[in-house]
């Protein structure tokens, strides 16, 4: 009687070797009485219940406060006893299925235990509040490993160990909805190496990075007061001593429309709001600063503040780190001016001056504001917000804008700025954390992007963004199920294969050529009559047989991610995509006196893949030359894979357990469903199944053959290796000997590890008092 053993036996190390079904521990089992089992109510919740009865296919079931419900016997399901409520790491589950993951961690997640393992990845569940876990004292501990509960300092303690270990570098990488916890956490990480590696007062610098780029960077959205609008990947390098030596941090597109525009009830980016409400007194009467609410780029979205937080405190936080990464006292003030002319411009507006409908900035505080801040004149910047020049065969006419024209030419300069803007701040940052030359030592990289997002209307950045997760989601796929199962096999391993959510086809479906979202989206931008509807039409012609892909009514389209179905509105997409800047501008930008406009328009003549100014004024006007936005992104995403396929990664999975920021509410489908699609249920599956740890014969050899009582010096490194898995008794069934590499049942190498650890101290402190006993 399989079931009753199992229930009976508290714990079960490990599932048969061979699973046939896919969910072979949750087939609908014959309910018996004692047994407890999870019933799934009319609202999807599941409960726990106890059988009473079973007469055919129904059971007679009770639930909490005496409630008792007949129900289909097929759809119960068996819930693990009550000595493993609560396991550290979810393959301790005698059985796996859904309900039992959800319960298990919700156990947990109601007394403020939000992280739980699940074999080689860490969950972690969004708190919503202060959770007491973090500070000196814990990062202490678990660098003495005197604390075994998952935690991201235990991952990151891991990720350090394995780079001085395997001398490979690392990286550590957070996914996870929008809201999920991805940058706290990555924060929690890099406070974790900096108590770890610091001593050289870089590491306070690497921290101050994170109030400046969330200051730039994060805006409030529906879904997250602090929403990364860019992605990031910072590279914390050390020295051969273990010490941090330095850091670089990589960008990825940050989304800059919200700098023009932005939905009710969101804000633009914090720094806006810092910088309106903390400016000292004499710093806004010298940028003519007023509130935020006098602002039209500010006051579309009808929202100044975020519960809770307090802008002008932010700003003195954000000025003070600005000094610890060096930037100078002078270019804070050129930020500052930058940001007020972005403000500023917002507020230009135009007048129709003939009856073509072609217009002229008005001449009013906002004009006159935005020449003072940048530093031209007046008349500079009235031609290039209301003219363009434009070549016929070999003579340069001089052509006025429409209103809308006009505005487009306003908005796409502030995005500009601001842009820019960002960007140079980064690269001041990295200017100060600079790895010396001497770049001997290894590095872990922590990826913190931004993560899946779907809302009622999804534009070119969500298209953007959703592609960059499907990326990420298939570099986990390909690392946890691809890679160990190849390897498996590669060394002669008897293990059976499992099949696993592959998103190959969704990429496909972005990534192929010629007929893909991204190449007809790049061919439709360079078509001068291109629209979005031309678009819109253009994919549903030629990718209605995709099953990723499903044409919508209008210019609208869907696809179906890994992490559900999205509809892309494709309104603003090819502009968005071709992001033009007119020669007007980049030269307005270089005319300015004042230096950050200055290497602005450098580097936006840079960007253009041919920079021959002539190319420039081709009809229209624009650098046709230029990369498309998606392209660059693409191959930013590349490159970044690349990067990563480089190192060891550790994977931190951020579940958001409700959409509303609220702490102590835990909603099961909407956990369920991040578990279910980021693959944390079939992570553990194959884990469990298998052996996730490994290590080539010749490594096992020379780490733990001293510890060998008899002398094999002389023997082959397969034959040392079998010596040392007999002399400390390590069971058959926990390990197996491949062609190349041993490989272990998770728990098995840490036994070893203690072993050799304690030998060494001993051996070293034998050696001191030796020492001692001579002084
Ligand atoms: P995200 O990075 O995953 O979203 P955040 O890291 O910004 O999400 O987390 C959202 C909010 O959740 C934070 O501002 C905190 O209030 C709270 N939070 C997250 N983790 C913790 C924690 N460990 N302890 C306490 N509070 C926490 V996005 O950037 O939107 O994809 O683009
Ligand atoms: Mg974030």
């Amino acid at each position: 009687d399989e079931d009753l053993d199992l229930a009976t036996t508290p714990l079960r190390p490990f599932a048969p070797l061979r699973t046939e079904s896919k969910w072979s521990d949750t087939t609908p089992y014959s309910a018996k009485k004692k047994l407890q089992s999870w019933i799934q109510l009319s609202n999807g919740n599941w409960e726990l219940g106890k059988v009473l009865s079973t007469s055919g296919t129904e059971s007679v079931v009770s639930l909490s406060e005496g409630k008792v419900l007949k129900v289909n016997s097929e759809s119960l399901l068996p819930a693990n006893p009550d000595i493993l409520d609560g396991v550290d790491d979810l393959m301790q589950l005698s059985y796996l299925n859904e309900p039992s993951v959800l319960y298990n961690l919700q156990y947990r997640y109601n007394q403020d235990i939000i992280y739980t393992k699940a074999g080689p990845v860490l969950v972690a569940i969004n708190p919503f509040k202060k959770v007491p876990l973090y500070g000196d004292n814990y990062i202490e501990a678990y660098k003495r490993k005197s604390i075994e509960s998952p935690h991201v300092y235990a991952i990151t303690d891991t990720a350090i160990r394995e780079m001085r270990r395997d001398e490979v570098n690392q990286s550590i990488i957070i996914s996870g909805e929008s809201g999920a916890g991805k940058t706290e956490t990555a924060k929690i990480a890099m406070q974790y190496l900096a108590a770890l590696g610091g001593g050289s007062g870089i590491e306070y610098e690497i921290l101050k990075t994170n109030p400046i780029l969330e200051a730039f960077g994060n805006a409030k959205t529906s879904r997250n007061d602090n929403s990364s609008r860019f992605g990031k990947l910072i590279e914390i390098h050390f020295s051969e001593t273990g010490k941090i030596s330095g850091a670089m941090i990589q960008t990825f597109l940050l989304e800059k429309s919200r700098v023009v525009q932005c939905a009710e009830g969101e804000r633009s980016y914090h720094i806006f709001y810092q910088l309106c409400a903390g400016a000292p007194l004499a710093l806004g009467e010298k940028l003519n600063l007023k509130s935020a609410n006098e602002y039209k780029y500010l006051r579309q979205s009808n929202c100044y503040s975020i519960s809770g937080l307090d802008d002008a405190e932010q700003f003195r936080i954000v000025m003070e780190a600005l000094d610890i990464v060096h930037v100078s006292k002078e270019d804070q003030e050129s930020v500052f001016k930058m940001l007020t002319a972005v403000l500023w411009l917002g507020n230009v507006s135009f007048t129709v001056i003939d009856n073509e409908n072609h217009v002229e900035p008005v001449a009013d505080e906002g004009l006159t504001t935005v020449a003072n801040l940048i530093e031209c004149t007046v008349t500079e910047l009235k031609l290039a917000l209301s003219t363009r020049k434009m070549r016929v065969g070999n003579d340069t006419i001089v052509q006025k804008l429409t209103k809308s024209q006009a505005i487009d030419t306003r908005d796409a300069l502030a995005k500009s700025i601001y842009s820019c803007l960002f960007d140079w701040l980064v690269e001041q940052i990295n200017k100060s954390l600079a790895v010396g030359k001497r770049r001997t030592g290894r590095s872990i990289s922590i990826l913190d992007i931004y993560g899946f997002e779907s809302f009622d209307s999804n534009s070119f950045e969500q298209f953007c963004i959703n592609y960059a997760n499907e990326r990420l989601q298939q570099h986990f796929n390909r690392h946890l199920f691809k890679l160990e199962q190849e390897e498996y096999i590669q060394d002669g391993i008897d293990w059976a294969r499992v099949d696993f959510e592959d998103n190959q086809d969704c990429l496909n479906l972005f990534e192929k050529k010629p007929l893909g979202l991204l190449s007809l989206l790049d061919e439709e931008s360079t078509f001068p009559n291109g629209t979005d509807l031309t678009f819109a039409n253009k994919l549903k012609q030629h990718l209605n047989s995709n099953s990723c892909f499903r044409g919508e009514r209008g210019k609208a389209f869907s696809v179906s991610h890994y992490a559900g179905e999205v509809i892309y509105d494709t309104s603003g997409f090819l502009e968005k995509n071709r992001d033009l800047l007119h020669l007007d501008t980049i030269q307005l930008l270089s005319s300015c006196k004042c230096h950050l406009p200055q290497v602005f328009a450098s580097s936006l003549l840079a960007q253009s893949e041919k920079p021959v100014v002539g190319a420039l004024y081709k009809s229209g006007g624009a650098d046709s030359q230029k990369l498309s936005v998606a392209a660059k992104f693409k191959g930013q995403l590349f490159q970044l894979m690349q990067r990563l396929e480089s190192t060891t990664p550790h994977f931190i999975r951020c579940i958001k357990p409700n959409n509303v920021q609220s702490p102590g509410m835990y909603e099961q489908e909407l956990v369920l469903q991040q578990l279910r699609c980021c693959g944390v249920l079939e992570v553990v599956r194959i884990s469990r199944s298998g052996f996730p740890t490994r290590m080539t014969h010749q490594k096992f050899a020379r780490r733990y053959g001293f510890l060998l009582l008899d002398n094999v010096a002389s023997q082959d490194p397969l034959s040392v290796s079998v010596a040392i898995l007999h002399q400390f008794n390590i069971l058959p069934e926990m390990y197996q000997v491949g062609y190349t590499k041993l490989f272990f049942r998770t728990g098995q190498i840490g036994v070893l590890e203690d072993t050799r650890n304690c030998t060494l101290h001993g051996i070293l402190r034998v050696q001191s008092c030796f020492r001692g006993h001579q002084a």
